[in-house]
């Protein structure tokens, strides 16, 4: 393809536009006319199709230069394909085998091309058919750790370190979006807001509730200063695909240095959302195991994230952080320990915060799930929602003085059970 100034592909110009890419031939097959094409993007932001030739199939993923789901009237830059391809590629190294395979990169057609997952599903939409996936727990808490361990400077050599965060510092506007449309939106009655008309008098109770106006401004402001690591910055269910056997990770162009606890925070939410959710999809039958089971994964990733990290923290700490030379070396394991026992703490005292806050912008906000969202019934939606937003709201202001998962999901069950919007 030649490099000229941006122009989006449709399924028509795909073929012509892209066989000229030996990367691409080599997997589709070197007749264009032989391609099919299929326009599968259903994100809020970009296109993506899936391409199939006599070789193989291929996923051709380009950004918009605005927000799909609103149209040219928010406009947002491109680059965005440039920084998801760039978390991609550390991903894979820090993470190998967790991220779809990438076969080329061109920035200024904002075009990724890359490996087409298959059997795979969304792991959203398997969370809302009720299929129970047994390694979601492990493989997502080991992406987590393993990512967000070796992309700081407890891993990290320094110079490396602060190279790629100023890289990634200039993925403002998606950084924008987050902040506005996480933090900040849910808790007025922003103009691009909506929630499920059941819901106004909790609404109104959560809008005016101060300490949870502050606790939410709070968690902002950790987002926007602590950069930490590498963040995926976008970890929902929506940005995983599943088989049974294996779970890869996607969408990486929301990618800065934040929060360790950001992603944890965020992708424990969306598993809590599913939970609220199970109520509106029984018409099939029972969902009491996937209940139980969502709840058991929440434990497990985050069982899974910290014994990783632990085992991280103990091998593979070569950063300038919590030197060595400080501990090990002087014999005092015990000060690494300690030290490991605080930067957790912390991680998990954030990651309450982020997922409570995560909670509220999903049902209150601009971008809804369809965990929620598909329930038509909307009063039984309102009280599966209410008992989330009640949930998020107890995780967000009490996060410092909550002990355990066991804890919370006790909670969970209990809000759930008794679901009913006033
Ligand atoms: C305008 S973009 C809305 C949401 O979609 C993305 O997936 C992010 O979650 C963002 O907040
Ligand atoms: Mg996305």
């Amino acid at each position: 393809m030649q490099k000229s100034s941006f122009q989006p592909l449709t399924v028509e110009t795909l073929p012509a536009r892209l066989s000229t890419i030996a990367a691409v031939a080599d997997k589709v097959g070197p007749e264009p006319e032989r391609w099919t094409v299929q326009e599968v993007g259903d994100g809020n932001l970009n296109l993506v199709f899936i391409v199939d030739g006599e070789k193989g199939s291929v996923v051709v993923k380009q950004a918009l230069p605005y927000v799909r789901l609103v149209g040219d009237s928010w406009p947002l830059p491109l680059k965005r394909s440039f920084f998801e391809y760039h978390a991609l590629t550390r991903q894979a190294e820090r993470a190998p085998g967790t991220v779809p395979a990438v076969y080329y990169f061109d920035e200024a057609q904002a075009l990724i091309v890359m490996e087409y997952l298959s059997p795979h599903i969304i792991l959203r939409r398997a969370l809302i058919k009720g299929e129970e996936l047994p390694k979601i727990a492990e493989d997502l808490g080991l992406f987590m750790a393993r990512t967000l361990f070796r992309g700081s400077d407890l891993h990290m050599e320094t110079r490396a370190r602060k190279t790629d965060l100023a890289l990634f510092a200039d993925n403002t506007e998606l950084c924008d979006i987050t902040e506005n449309l996480v933090f900040t939106d849910p808790y007025f009655d922003a103009p691009m807001n909506r929630h499920t008309p059941e819901l106004d008098p909790l609404v109104a109770e959560l809008r005016a509730d101060r300490d949870l106006k502050v606790e939410a401004q709070r968690m902002k402001h950790l987002f926007a200063s602590k950069a930490e690591t590498l963040v995926h910055g976008d970890l929902h269910t929506g940005s995983v695909m599943v088989t049974g056997e294996d779970t890869r990770v996607i969408d990486p162009e929301f990618a800065f240095y934040g929060p360790i606890a950001f992603d944890v925070g965020m992708l424990l939410a969306n598993y809590w959302m599913a939970f609220f959710s199970q109520k509106g999809h029984e018409a099939g039958g029972s969902r009491a195991s996937m209940r139980a089971y969502l709840l058991k994964v929440i434990e497990e990733t985050w069982t899974t994230f910290r014994a990783e990290f632990a085992r991280l923290w103990r091998t593979e700490r070569t950063g300038m952080l919590y030197h060595r030379s400080l501990y090990e070396d002087q014999g005092d394991t015990l000060a690494a320990e300690q030290a490991l026992g605080h930067v957790l703490h912390e991680v998990w005292t954030d990651m309450l915060g982020f997922a409570g806050v995560e909670m509220h912008r999903r049902i209150l906000g601009l971008a809804h799930n369809a965990d929620f969202e598909e329930i038509e019934d909307t009063g039984l939606r309102a009280g599966c929602e209410a008992a989330a937003l009640r949930f998020g709201r107890h995780i967000a202001v009490n996060r410092r003085h909550i002990a355990s998962l066991a804890e919370i999901n006790h909670l969970a069950q209990q809000l759930d059970e008794s679901a009913a919007v006033s």
